[in-house]
């Protein structure tokens, strides 16, 4: 028996170090697929333990984020050294601050052999893209050591604006699933985090100044069951609410920038402003009434929701677009001015009285005087506006941004009048329509947004090419609307995999996509992803796709 033991122990050796001794996937595999990539041939570079990180003072914070990607991904818990500390002969991780190789926004090298690995950025952006592609040159395994294999690549996106919108309106999310939310981003590149935090079902942001926007306006007493257009209409006679206090706010828009994430955030008026009634009847249209929060879904028309343009409604506005300019350090601040109906102006004297007083032609051009005064506000807190295409139906200065949930033709449209514009078409980019036609699919709204249809959407639209107007599109959102996704799961069973489909329309040239390429990088790259995040996703992706529309 004796003479066996040392083959055994031998054996059990061989397969426990092949066990620890990660395989790196291929650099084939990336998503979204990179500007240009090569694989050297060098020799790998040999991760274990013993392995440090080592950034310029710029990217610290990403040096962190590294790590505990690393620990989380391969169970390395790897020291993080200044540059000035002597290393020795172990292998090192250097996130550069460069800004003549890595001489764009949001650029990228990556390059590895012998004992480094290093990353050049000039910003923090770049250097989080370069940290998501090295996670997918690893294997996605607890190991004692690892080689990494040696490449060059250089990276940079294709549109400016990469952004994935949510609705927690109609249902709340924790702060746990926000940052879930914000880590899925930063992995696939996206650079715009949209939280509309403001709609006719609730209000979901803590204003100081207002505190009746929470108190009332964050609680609806009950909610729709099923499907809006079932008859009859159901409810579950539950109370349900919540809103984000200002310092959950500044941890997330905090837990963004680490990640190279803009938060924008979105208070919507003058339209989808039942919850903001619910808490101050004095804003509408008819103060002696006593609104609730909305317990449907898809209001236009069918409930009162508007604001009424009276003195204290201006105040109210201009009190909470300081609060909240204050509050987030975005550029960009969004307010909304979509589906704003005009039938609750039309019956109203004050209103009517408000109009002609101040030489507004019709309800349309009222729709615009809310946007303008908004603006006007947070211009004072240097703050630029993006609205929805519904902004537009009125005459408005060319510094707004549109986010345009119409086609191309709304897209040319804007673009024409000098706008710069953020393409978020409801066909294909709504990601609460479904994503097959199969019946015993999980409850969406409407509409049939497969795969393929996300993969081979451009954002520029080939009139706009020709008229030469392409340079007014910054990018493209997909959005996230939650009446049908009352929890995380469901939220991730939607955006997967479609999400990951926008990030490569955003990230990369046409030129190098190809649908069956990608679709095969899913299986090997996202797949085990999804599944290693422990997030639902939408299985039968390869079956439904817009040929069966
Ligand atoms: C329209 S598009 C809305 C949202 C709804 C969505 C449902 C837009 C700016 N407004 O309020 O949630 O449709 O798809």
């Amino acid at each position: 028996m004796k003479k066996y033991r040392l083959p055994i122990l031998l054996g059990v050796f061989i397969v426990f170090s092949f066990y620890c001794h990660g395989q790196a996937p291929s650099v084939n595999n990336i998503v979204p697929k990179p500007v240009s990539y090569t694989a050297t041939g060098e020799r790998p570079v040999t991760i274990n333990r013993q392995t440090k990180i080592v950034a310029d003072a710029q990217f610290q914070e990403q040096a962190v984020y590294l790590q505990e990607l690393l620990t989380n991904q391969l169970g390395l818990a790897l020291e993080i050294a200044t540059p000035e500390t002597k290393q020795g002969k172990h292998s090192k991780i250097v996130l550069a601050h460069d800004t003549i190789e890595a001489h764009r926004p949001e650029m990228y090298w990556l390059e590895s052999g012998g004992s480094i690995i290093r990353m050049k950025a000039r910003d923090v952006a770049g250097m989080v893209h370069g940290i998501q592609t090295l996670l997918q040159l690893l294997p996605l395994e607890k190991v004692k050591q690892v080689a990494f294999p040696t490449v060059e690549i250089k990276d940079y996106p294709r549109f400016a604006y990469r952004g994935m919108h949510l609705d927690v309106s109609r249902h709340i999310f924790p702060v746990d699933f926000l940052k879930k939310y914000l880590d899925y981003l930063a992995f696939h590149k996206f650079n715009n985090f949209h939280w509309h935090l403001t709609d006719d079902q609730g209000w979901r942001l803590e204003i100081k100044s207002y505190p009746k926007l929470t108190q009332v306006g964050a609680w609806r007493n009950s909610t729709l069951i099923g499907h809006f257009k079932d008859t009859p209409a159901r409810y579950d006679s539950i109370r349900y609410g919540g809103f984000y206090t200002q310092d959950q706010v500044r941890e997330v828009v905090r837990y963004a920038a680490i990640r190279g994430i803009n938060v924008i955030p979105e208070i919507d008026i003058p339209g989808h402003s039942r919850a903001i009634i619910a808490a101050y009847p004095e804003f509408s249209t008819r103060p002696d009434t006593v609104w609730q929060v909305a317990n449907t879904w898809g209001m236009y028309n069918r409930q009162n929701n508007v604001l009424a343009p009276n003195p204290a409604t201006f105040q109210f506005l201009e009190t909470v677009s300081h609060e909240v300019a204050d509050l987030f350090p975005s550029e960009y601040i969004h307010i909304g001015g979509d589906e704003c109906s005009k039938i609750w102006w039309k019956a109203d004297p004050k209103t009517q009285a408000f109009m002609k007083a101040n030489n507004l032609k019709d309800e349309k051009e009222l729709q615009t005087y809310f946007i303008k005064q908004v603006s006007g506000y947070l211009a004072k807190k240097n703050k630029k506006v993006i609205g929805w295409h519904e902004i537009l139906e009125g005459d408005l200065d060319t510094t707004a941004v549109i986010m345009n949930w119409g086609g191309a033709k709304q897209g040319i449209e804007a673009a024409q009048r000098r706008h710069p514009v953020i393409m978020s078409p409801g066909n294909p980019l709504y990601f609460d329509n479904y994503q097959s036609k199969d019946p015993r699919d999980s409850l969406a709204i409407h509409g049939y947004n497969p795969l393929d249809a996300v993969y081979h959407f451009n954002p520029v639209p080939a009139e706009l090419q020709q008229l030469k107007l392409d340079k007014y599109i910054l990018g493209a959102q997909a959005n996230v609307w939650t009446e049908y996704m009352g929890y995380p799961s469901k939220v991730e069973y939607m955006v997967f995999p479609r999400m990951t489909a926008l990030s490569e329309v955003l990230w990369t040239d046409p030129k190098q996509k190809n649908f069956t390429d990608f679709k095969r990088r899913v299986h090997a790259t996202m797949l085990p992803r999804y599944t290693f995040w422990g997030s639902a996703y939408f299985k039968d992706f390869e079956r439904w796709t817009i040929a069966d529309k």
